[in-house]
């Protein structure tokens, strides 16, 4: 048993975790092998348009960790000082910089549509889209990094001569916090520029994109301790000596971390918010043109190791068709009210192909599901229930389909599906989860991403010696729901 575990003194670590649609900074406090979370902050976050373009307000979202640390600092218990600090966000999106650590480009925002030429190009040139996924193991999808940053190169050529580092959003925010320039490899493994079999960057690919190499530092792995907490303003004595700790970056991997997974591989995964993210933990990468078709995506733990997942479209369908009725839900209780009045529907007829591309960043999400309806002349969901029904019954059909395609690629068998995140407490998404894919679903009330940053941290910290530990601590003092499949 290590030092820390023995003590009973507590450990307090604070988790910056931002979503496209909300952040929140948490305090985790860590005692005798549990760990017990308090939301001291939480915030609504959206991309904006200006012109035809839509960016982050980066400067908001700095603004909003700032007052999540000092409320942080200030929930602390008298004379407890926070130990750490992490970052994660969502994938892909990156900040330009000089060496001085400007901003020298606006931070687009991934559902921005400059990319839909270059997807399209790469898309048609078979051999080329080929090459990229042998050698990063990322498919063709419409928000990567490499096709963010061609573009920025293409339309601002004179960026090669401003710029001197990118920085993917949890990096760029690990600079603010520490004034250290890294890129972390979870993150950077999201970006289609990573070389699947290695820890470096694919330089292939990044001449295939016209991207300076320069750009990019050779990845860390999570765990890297980045320094002191350095930010003007936030000088509570709470802070004087909080280390700031590369976790893994991406949300997705650390919301992987928090699985309360089976030792032995058997349970497939679904981090379901906005997006949902089926995969596993797997030895290696799954690569071909079966895995190519079926869109896997060969993302990065903290460690390095992989973990193939699949992006289903996931809850920002349903976020975006409430937008279109005035009679949405507007809290805990009314979604609940939602989601149980469509549970008694019946199933419906047909489902939605949910990989439509037009679902992507549509004017009307309403609309653009009509759309599709109309063009299988399939009848109209008449009012929001049958609108949450036919969604949540089509994404559980999206899980099973990528549950089919793991099983098939790799020869295992998957005994239990594990979900966290948003999705998690919707009753509706779970069991149509587990009816589509004829196996058990077990839903954790646990903010993933916050539990998976916070433990990278107790590991680097030594309070925890691996993330099989953690996991084994975890997995006894959790929420969780069982629901069995129905034979249909
Ligand atoms: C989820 C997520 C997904 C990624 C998408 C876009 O928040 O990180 O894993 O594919 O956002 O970055």
């Amino acid at each position: 048993m290590l030092a820390t575990e023995m003590r009973s003194s507590t450990l307090y670590c604070a988790a910056v975790d931002l979503g496209a649609t909300s952040g929140r900074v948490i305090l985790g406090a860590w005692s005798r092998n549990r760990l017990k979370l308090t939301e001291v902050h939480r915030f609504p976050n959206a991309f904006r348009s200006l012109g035809s373009h839509d960016y982050w307000e980066v400067g908001s979202l700095w603004n909003e960790a700032r007052v999540g640390l000092a409320k942080a600092a200030a929930a602390l218990p008298r004379g407890a000082r926070l130990a750490s600090v992490g970052v994660d966000t969502w994938g892909v999106d990156s900040a330009l910089v000089n060496d001085a650590g400007r901003l020298v480009f606006p931070v687009h925002a991934y559902r921005d549509g400059r990319t839909q030429a270059g997807l399209a190009h790469l898309a048609g040139t078979r051999a080329a889209l080929e090459r990229v996924y042998e050698a990063t193991g990322i498919p063709n999808v419409f928000y990567n990094t490499s096709l963010q940053l061609a573009e920025t190169v293409a339309s601002c050529p004179a960026i090669g001569d401003l710029a001197t580092r990118c920085l993917f959003l949890p990096d760029y925010f690990n600079y603010l916090l520490s004034g250290r320039m890294e890129n972390e490899i979870s993150i950077a493994s999201t970006s289609q520029l990573l070389d699947v079999h290695s820890k470096g960057w694919s330089r292939p690919t990044l001449d295939h994109f016209h991207i300076p190499p320069q750009w990019f530092s050779p990845p860390i792995l999570s765990g890297t301790r980045l320094g002191r907490l350095k930010v003007a303003g936030l000088d509570a004595p709470q802070l004087s000596r909080t280390e700031v700790i590369a976790v893994p970056g991406h949300d997705t991997a650390c919301a992987y971390d928090a699985m309360p997974a089976a030792p032995d591989g058997s349970d497939l995964y679904i981090s379901s918010g906005t997006w949902s993210l089926v995969g596993c933990e797997a030895a290696g990468p799954i690569l071909g043109p079966e895995a190519l078709a079926a869109r896997i995506a060969n993302e990065r733990m903290g460690d390095g190791r992989y973990r193939p997942l699949k992006n289903v479209i996931g809850l920002w369908l349903l976020e975006g068709v409430i937008r279109d009725f005035s009679a949405r839900p507007r809290s805990d209780r009314e979604w609940a009210a939602l989601i149980a009045a469509a549970a008694k529907r019946p199933t419906p007829a047909a489902l939605l192909d949910v990989a439509d591309p037009a679902f992507a960043n549509p004017p009307s999400m309403k609309a653009a599901i009509d759309a599709q309806l109309k063009r299988r002349k399939l009848p109209l969901p008449g009012n929001l229930v049958a609108y949450t029904r036919l969604i949540c019954d089509s994404l559980g059909r999206g899980h099973a389909d990528a549950k089919a395609a793991f099983e098939r690629m790799t020869g295992r068998v998957f005994k239990r599906i594990l979900i966290v995140g948003g999705g998690s407490r919707n009753g509706l998404l779970c069991q149509a989860t587990a009816d589509a894919a004829g196996i058990p679903v077990v839903s954790f009330t646990l903010e993933g991403t916050a539990v998976g940053n916070i433990a990278s941290q107790l590991i680097s910290l030594r309070a925890v010696k691996d993330i099989a530990t953690f996991r084994s601590h975890l997995g006894g003092n959790l929420n969780q729901k069982l629901y069995k499949p129905r034979k249909g």
